[in-house]
């Protein structure tokens, strides 16, 4: 089928260029505002369009794949992860899931390194301070945090984002080490020095800072469970730019509110956008909300990643960011 016949539905505001773009280059339906679908919403866009374009709010599960319509034949995320969508019974629909890996990894490292800096030195509560007149003057033993340079580093997922987070660490100074399914090529582990743990549970306990950056899967759902949180030294950070799924974020809230872990700088939750209340108490917390690749670059290069998906798939070719089910 000729792209600009396309039926095109995309179930969020999207930048300015790419929405354009996007509606000249296909038959495009876009968002009026920006809140997401509800679930008769979606199943009814996925009863008309030949090509879905979901964000991570977008929950796309068997259920509401058993209910798309027959021309669906793309499923193109606006995002890196999948994790909201069921990749496999989509596949199994003869539905190919493309998403947008690459574009946003810098940024999403960025926005780590703020949060490993912010937490350990104290930033959010420093800027709350001044904000409510509370400087009374320089102090030699106030608002003391903890140094990074020298610490230990654990990357948890050693993918893109992870080695874009240890490339960063190294010039802080921070020693790095990772646990990842597979062992990075030995180039990397070099340029890198980072030291691999094929046991998660004893990387967990050595490290200072642990920075969570693995996909969500089945496999990794509660990686950090209670048992593994504990696992951790109690003068440790925590940071999570990946998914909340990854950690029992009620078991990290009770430890972090008995000082059982020093601290946790999190970007994303278990039941976004829903937040654990006692996070949002706790001084040695700082919390953003999942602005990882909340750059006006990365967005449009996202943008741009799924027009040349849609665009490949129009065009009788596989498109370049499939997602194959046994890759997850
Ligand atoms: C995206 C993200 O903005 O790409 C991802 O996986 O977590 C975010 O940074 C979001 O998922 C958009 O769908």
């Amino acid at each position: 089928m000729p792209a600009s016949k396309l039926k095109v539905v995309v179930t969020r505001r999207l930048p300015e260029p790419v929405e354009t773009r996007m509606a000249e280059l296909f038959d495009t339906q876009l968002a009026t505002d920006d809140t997401p679908m509800d679930h008769e919403a979606l199943v009814a866009a996925m009863q008309s369009c030949d090509v879905l374009v979901p964000t991570v709010t977008d929950r796309i599960d068997s259920r509401v794949l058993s209910r798309a319509g027959e021309r669906l034949k793309l499923i193109a995320q606006f995002g890196a992860g999948v994790d909201n969508v069921d990749v496999a019974t989509a596949t199994q629909r003869g539905i190919t899931v493309t998403n947008t890996p690459g574009v946003l990894t810098e940024d999403t490292a960025d926005i780590t390194m703020a949060l490993m800096l912010a937490v350990p030195r104290r930033i959010v509560e420093g800027v709350k301070i001044v904000e409510t007149d509370g400087f009374a003057g320089w102090s030699p033993t106030w608002m003391m945090g903890r140094r990074l340079g020298g610490k230990r580093l654990g990357i948890v997922g050693m993918g893109r984002i992870g080695q874009a987070v240890a490339r960063r660490a190294r010039a802080f100074g921070l020693q790095i080490h990772y646990h990842n399914r597979r062992r990075v090529s030995a180039a990397i582990e070099q340029e890198l020095e980072a030291t691999y743990w094929e046991s998660l549970d004893q990387m967990l306990s050595r490290m200072d800072i642990v920075s969570i950056n693995c996909p969500h899967t089945p496999a990794t759902y509660h990686l950090l469970s209670q048992r593994r949180l504990k696992l951790m030294k109690p003068s440790a950070f925590l940071v999570n730019t990946a998914r909340g799924e990854v950690i029992d974020e009620a078991a990290l809230a009770r430890m972090l509110q008995a000082g059982e872990l020093a601290g946790a700088g999190l970007d994303v939750f278990e039941h976004e956008p829903a937040i654990n209340p006692r996070l949002k108490k706790l001084a040695n917390v700082v919390l953003l909300p999942h602005m990882g690749s909340a750059t006006l670059e990365s967005r449009i290069e996202m943008g741009e990643k799924v027009i040349i998906n849609i665009k490949t798939f129009a065009d009788g070719h596989k498109p370049p960011d499939r997602v194959i089910p046994a890759m997850l």
